[in-house]
């Protein structure tokens, strides 16, 4: 049965593994493009898709029911369980290799990805007029997101040196690389030079060139963030909007809070 997947996704870090994800299993899927500055992510008809109003979440209706999936992580287990029967992005059940996936998987859901995203909120669309908070939150989290940069350039060494393998598992690609690369490729953009990270630097370049994963980082729109960062008047644009887009997330929590 062909698979039928909707895929509710936006061009940002955890939406682009899925789509990565997708292409490199070759998968059938539809995109419905969420825009998040507009709040469509809080909208009712998403919140019964993701209670949570965020992206990424993916339906599956292959087997004639609506399976409705939150979270990047859990997505990408579904996707490595249900449609990798030959391994071309996971590792068999039960293996060492298998573990050590959910490892790394976990490791971004619950670090990377958070920790980062509060250094590009501090950085880049932080509103407050206090220039104490703002530069103690930059400092907090660029620092840790350096040091979550230092255990996957650590890691990446060991790979090389134990298995010879450029991967973060095993002898190949997995769903841990591409959990992990959206975030990554925003370093620059996130103050942090990949150049302080060779090996880094080398598996994020290595990784987002293969086709599959390229037009993955395309979907739903192109993937800019290298060149955003490397332009001054495109960062500045991009912070605004982030920062106009957060000015009206707190009025409507506010107004959430007063109901
Ligand atoms: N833990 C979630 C995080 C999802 C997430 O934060 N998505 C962001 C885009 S990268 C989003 O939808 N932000 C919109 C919002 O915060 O309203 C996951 O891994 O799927």
């Amino acid at each position: 049965m062909a698979p039928e997947l909707t895929l509710y996704t936006a061009s940002a870090p955890n939406g682009v593994k899925i789509t990565a994800a997708l292409e490199f299993l070759g998968l059938p899927y539809k995109v419905v493009t969420v825009s998040l500055s507009a709040l469509e992510q809080k909208e009712p008809w998403f919140l019964e898709i993701n209670p949570n109003g965020r992206i990424p979440a993916l339906v599956d209706n292959t087997d004639g029911k609506d399976v409705r999936l939150m979270e990047s992580g859990a997505i990408l287990l579904y996707l490595a369980d249900k449609y990798d029967p030959e391994h071309k992005l996971s590792f068999e059940q039960g293996s060492p290799e298998y573990y050590e996936v959910l490892e790394w998987l976990f490791w971004q859901v619950g670090g990377l990805g958070p920790m980062q995203g509060q250094c590009l909120h501090f950085l880049h669309y932080c509103v407050t007029s206090n220039p104490d908070v703002r530069g103690y939150g930059i400092n907090r989290y660029q620092n840790e997101t350096r040091r979550l940069f230092s255990v996957l350039e650590t890691r990446l060494a060991k790979q090389k040196e134990t298995k010879n393998s450029k991967f973060l598992v095993g002898d190949h690609l997995s769903i841990a690389d591409l959990a992990c690369l959206g975030w990554v490729l925003f370093d620059t953009y996130a103050g942090i030079p990949s150049e302080d990270y060779p090996l880094l630097k080398e598996w994020q370049d290595y990784v987002s060139a293969i086709p599959e994963v390229k037009k993955g980082l395309d979907t739903p729109s192109p993937f800019m963030i290298k060149e955003v960062a490397k332009s001054k008047d495109m960062t500045k644009m991009a912070a605004e909007a982030g920062a106009a887009w957060i000015k009206i997330q707190f009025e409507q929590q506010l107004k959430l809070g007063q109901k």
